[in-house]
Parts: structure tokens; C-alpha cells; sequence
């Protein structure tokens, strides 16, 4: 009982300084052919903004179109770590 409390304190913690050190962690981001954009993180996994700017959801082996042409294969699907991404962004007012 006391166990599962003190990990979920933990959590959360865990939850509130990765949401700051989101954008951090990115590595890269990539624009596509069709207006989305990939962000790679350090670890290489990858997540998704459509177009219009929403955080958006791709199967891990998906082949995507990079604008210059060239082509990526999709690594993980980190939609939670953009959707963070994209309110840190709305949030400091650009
Ligand atoms: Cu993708």
C-alpha cells in the first residue's frame, strides 16, 4: 500500500519535468510533403504534428515523404510527448 503511493508521487513528478524538457529532448524536426511534421527525439523514437498543428497519430513503419523528397520510416508513435510539445509552444504566445 505504502509502495504503490510513494510510486505514483514519483510519477507524476517524473510527468511534470519531462513536460518541460520536452522540447529539449527533441533532436530534430522534419517537415513533410504534405504541411505535417516529424520531431525526432534523443532516443530516436519519433511523433507526429499534422498540418495544422494538432499532435497526430502514425503506425511505427509507416514510410513518410520528407519535403525535399526523401524518405523516413516512422519510429514509435509519441503522440503524448508532441501533444506537450505543441503546448509549450501555444503557451508562450508564438
Ligand atoms: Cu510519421
Amino acid at each position: 500500500m505504502f509502495k504503490k503511493t510513494l510510486f505514483i508521487v514519483t510519477g507524476s513528478l517524473v510527468a511534470m519535468s519531462a513536460f518541460s524538457a520536452d522540447m529539449a529532448n527533441v533532436k530534430k524536426s522534419i517537415p513533410l510533403e504534405d504541411g505535417s511534421t516529424v520531431y525526432v527525439f534523443k532516443d530516436g523514437k519519433m511523433g507526429m504534428e499534422d498540418k495544422l498543428g494538432r499532435s497526430t497519430r502514425m503506425k511505427p513503419g509507416h514510410v513518410m515523404t520528407t519535403k525535399d523528397g526523401g524518405k523516413l520510416i516512422m519510429v514509435g508513435d509519441e503522440v503524448m510527448r508532441v501533444e506537450s510539445l505543441l503546448k509549450e509552444h501555444s503557451s508562450s504566445g508564438n
